[in-house]
């Protein structure tokens, strides 16, 4: 995939080998006071609106929970959830565990309310039917619009549990940590890392963004192609309609027709060189002409 001109402004800086390798022997890593305060109040009131006006209820199952209130598709609810995919003290961080080529899996909201029960634990690679243990395919996030403490169900996790040669069984309690984090940070973790929402034994809602990636060369968990509307795809920066699939993994995979998807669908200008261009047909040297 190309560079185009909404490039991300890395905001880790120095300590992105840190989390790198924090994520590489844990499974996972925090990253404290990454997103402004302002933004995360902001997202607060815009998911108790959305909540309202489409009037959403907890599900009804063990996974979801029955206390707990989510929103999925977020990127198709309003402008402010624009900036969560490409934040850029997030971004560079998810990059590094997969490579620049990768999607945006799906975003979505937990509010995990008063009496929820813990969730089973689990790895959000689990369906996918390689051997384990294996590079990551899947990094997620999870954004922490309220403090995240291990009373009001912080996310549990099992560190170093995604050099594991199998995933969880769901009906099995583990040995796990909490991951307590202030308003505003974010916890970031490989795929395969064995994890669940926790129970909340307080009167208080615990608020989460959950913005998971996967890698440009699996199928991303919540359909952005078809569950996004293209005109609301048209006004997006260029990098995140990269992000949501519209443009090409490593010069090949998702083309239309030789043609980046952003280019053909949405009118863009991004380089349609693919990978075939770059091979030379026998007795041409790499600028075409015969040797
Ligand atoms: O809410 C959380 O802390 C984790 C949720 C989660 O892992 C999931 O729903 O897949």
């Amino acid at each position: 995939m190309g560079d185009s001109g909404d490039t991300v402004t890395d905001q880790v800086g120095g300590l992105l080998d840190h989390h790198l390798r924090a994520v590489e022997s844990q499974g996972f890593t925090i990253v404290e006071g990454a997103i402004d305060l302002d933004l995360v109040d902001a997202l607060v009131d815009d998911l108790d609106r959305l909540v309202r006006d489409l009037g959403t209820t907890p599900a009804d199952n063990a996974f979801e929970g029955t206390r707990t209130t989510r929103v999925y598709n977020l990127l198709a609810h309003g402008p402010r959830f624009q900036q969560i995919p490409v934040h850029p003290a997030i971004l560079p961080i998810c990059q590094g565990v997969l490579d620049r080529g990768l999607l945006v899996s799906s975003l979505s909201s937990i509010d995990i309310g008063p009496g929820e029960t813990a969730q089973p634990i689990h790895a959000d690679d689990q369906v996918i039917p390689l051997p384990k243990p294996h590079p990551a395919t899947v990094c997620n996030t999870m954004w922490a619009l309220t403090d995240f403490t291990e009373a009001n169900g912080a996310t549990r996790l099992v560190p170093g549990s995604h050099t594991a040669d199998h995933s969880p069984d769901l009906t099995r309690t583990y040995d796990t940590v909490p991951a307590e984090m202030a308003r505003g940070s974010v916890l970031v973790w490989h795929g395969s890392l064995w994890h669940g929402g926790g129970a909340n034994t307080t009167s208080e809602r615990r608020i989460g963004i959950a913005m998971n990636y996967c890698t440009g060369y699996i199928r991303q968990q919540e359909n952005q192609q078809l569950g996004l509307d293209r005109s609301t795809v048209a006004r997006f920066p260029r990098r995140l309609q990269e992000l949501v699939g519209y443009g090409i993994y490593r010069g090949l995979i998702g083309h239309i027709d030789k043609q980046v998807p952003a280019n053909v669908l949405l009118d863009a200008d991004a380089d349609p060189t693919l990978l075939w261009d770059l091979a030379t047909p026998s007795g041409k040297d790499a600028r075409g002409t015969s040797g």
